[in-house]
């Protein structure tokens, strides 16, 4: 019996309308979510997690625009308004999230040189969260995905997921993008190739 891990990636206050890196409709995924998430055992959630003075932010780099991209010494990294700084509001988790049964909240984009979307590996692709031995050592091989945003967090936590051997569905209509410069269906495409399947809330919810 396949019994999938449920992941929710960054349902944050930032990243909901009023929040400093806002995904259109971010918070409209809550409800769907508290729904969702009581069919699963295995609730893992996700927190971006920065220091003050990430890597990631623009305000770090002079001369650069919010949006921009920089070479930084792991690969091109979006420059981003400041957001989800570690202990701040905007780093909570949406206060209407009802997922009390999650039984791990795994905090990422820790290291202030090295962002990481990827609940699994950070941006460097080598350092490791240690979540793939948490679902592992728990008998997981299955693991669904939905939050913020569908075109950064959520697909290199189901890319990377796919690359630790993990079968992957990722349930679109519980997540919602951010869309930069068509970065929502270069997404899609990239999860297409690598098997991650798309699910809806329907297939999953008890008729
Ligand atoms: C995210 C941009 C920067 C996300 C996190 O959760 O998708 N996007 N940090
Ligand atoms: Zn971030």
């Amino acid at each position: 019996m396949p019994d999938p891990a449920l992941l929710i990636v960054d349902v944050q206050r930032d990243f909901c309308p009023g929040g400093a890196l806002a995904v259109p409709g971010g918070d409209e995924v809550v409800p769907l979510i508290n729904a969702l998430a009581p069919q699963y055992r295995q609730v893992v959630l996700t927190q971006d997690w920065h220091p003050a003075d990430h890597s990631s932010f623009a305000s770090q780099h002079d001369g650069h625009a919010v949006f921009a991209t920089k070479q930084m010494h792991y690969g091109p990294q979006v420059l981003w308004p400041d957001h989800c700084v570690a202990g701040g509001d905007g780093a909570a988790l949406h206060p209407a999230l009802d997922v009390p049964h999650a039984q791990l909240i795994l905090r990422k984009g820790v290291h202030r040189a090295v962002d990481s979307y990827s609940a699994f590996l950070e941006a460097d692709r080598v350092t490791r969260t240690g979540l793939d031995g948490w679902l592992t050592s728990r008998g997981i091989t299955e693991v669904h995905v939905c939050g913020l945003a569908t075109d950064f967090c959520v697909a290199w936590t189901a890319l990377d997921a796919r690359r630790f051997g993990f079968d992957v569905t990722v349930i679109e209509d519980a997540c919602r993008a951010i869309d930069l410069d068509g970065s929502l269906a270069r997404a899609w495409d990239e999860m297409a190739a690598a098997g991650v399947r798309r699910a809806r809330l329907a297939d999953i919810l008890p008729t």
